[in-house]
């Protein structure tokens, strides 16, 4: 029997990496983000080889995520895998020059948003005894670096949550993965910087970052591996990175 995936943040990057991915797979899909035309165009190219389903909310709106979620029939709630993978950096600069709407984007969206969306999708997996959740966290959620503060902080929450879940969820026989992603060349550094280019391109100049293919290769590798194996807490870099700040550039 084919398996059902929930991925958040598949327009772009990481999260449309992975639907690729989880298509070739055979993983039926249910596909969220906010724009609703990129959803559609990646059911297009992804409906010859699985079932996919599309979804538009603002994981930040509590009330639109428990709406669109419960929206699902039945049949598109036994869900095997949940990747909370929407999410974004907002800004990169002192604690005291931060811009609270920045600072809300992020807590709501990193934070609240996965909560909110995991709320729906683990009674659905607790019904059944089983499923996988993975949850992209990032490098800044282990290590804080100067001018990350708040990002750092709303990804230190998903670690945290990683493994709340993983203690809770256990008895219910639901795998929990965290992935901690270093740079990754995706539409990130263009949300961060508020679409300036330059500064975007120059984040990823001079060495080889990771593309969000070898994320989804990762996560695809994760939630194929036999019903008694969980990869717990995975953080890639790419080979040119020793830590958020230390990258061997040409
Ligand atoms: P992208 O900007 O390419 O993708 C972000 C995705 O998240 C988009 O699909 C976007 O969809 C979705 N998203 C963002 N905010 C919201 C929201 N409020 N509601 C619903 N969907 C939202 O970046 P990445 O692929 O790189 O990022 C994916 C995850 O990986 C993020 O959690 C990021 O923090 C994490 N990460 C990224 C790294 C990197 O270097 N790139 C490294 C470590 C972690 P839409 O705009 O259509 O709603
Ligand atoms: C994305 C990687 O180092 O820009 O989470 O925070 S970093």
């Amino acid at each position: 029997m084919s398996k059902l995936a929930i991925i958040t943040g598949a327009t772009s990057g990481i999260g449309r990496a992975t639907a690729v991915a989880f298509a070739n797979l055979g993983i039926d899909l249910v596909i969220c983000g906010r724009r609703i035309e990129r959803l559609n165009e990646l059911k297009e190219e992804l409906s010859s080889k699985v079932k996919v389903h599309t979804l538009t909310f603002d994981v930040r709106d509590r009330e639109a995520v428990e709406t669109a979620l419960n929206s699902l029939p039945e049949e598109l709630k036994q869900v095997d895998i949940l990747l909370n993978n929407a999410g974004n950096a907002h800004g990169l600069g002192t604690i005291q020059d931060g811009d609270v709407a920045d600072w809300d984007a992020m807590i709501d969206g990193n934070v609240k948003g996965l909560l909110y969306v995991s709320k729906v999708v683990m009674p659905w997996m607790i019904a059944r005894q089983k499923g996988h959740i993975v949850n992209i966290s990032s490098i800044a959620g282990k290590q804080t670096y100067p001018n990350g503060n708040v990002y750092c902080a709303s990804k230190a929450a998903v670690e945290a949550i990683s493994e709340g879940m993983r203690l809770d969820l256990n008895p219910h026989n639901i795998k929990v993965t965290n992935i901690a992603p270093g740079a990754v060349e995706t539409e990130f550094s263009m949300v961060r910087f508020k679409g300036d280019a330059q500064k975007s391109d120059a984040v990823y100049q001079g060495f080889q970052p990771l593309v969000a293919e070898d994320i989804a290769d990762i996560i695809a590798f994760t939630v194929t591996r036999p019903a008694h194996v969980v990869l717990a807490d995975i953080l890639v870099y790419p080979t040119a990175q020793a830590s958020p700040s230390v990258v061997k550039r040409q």
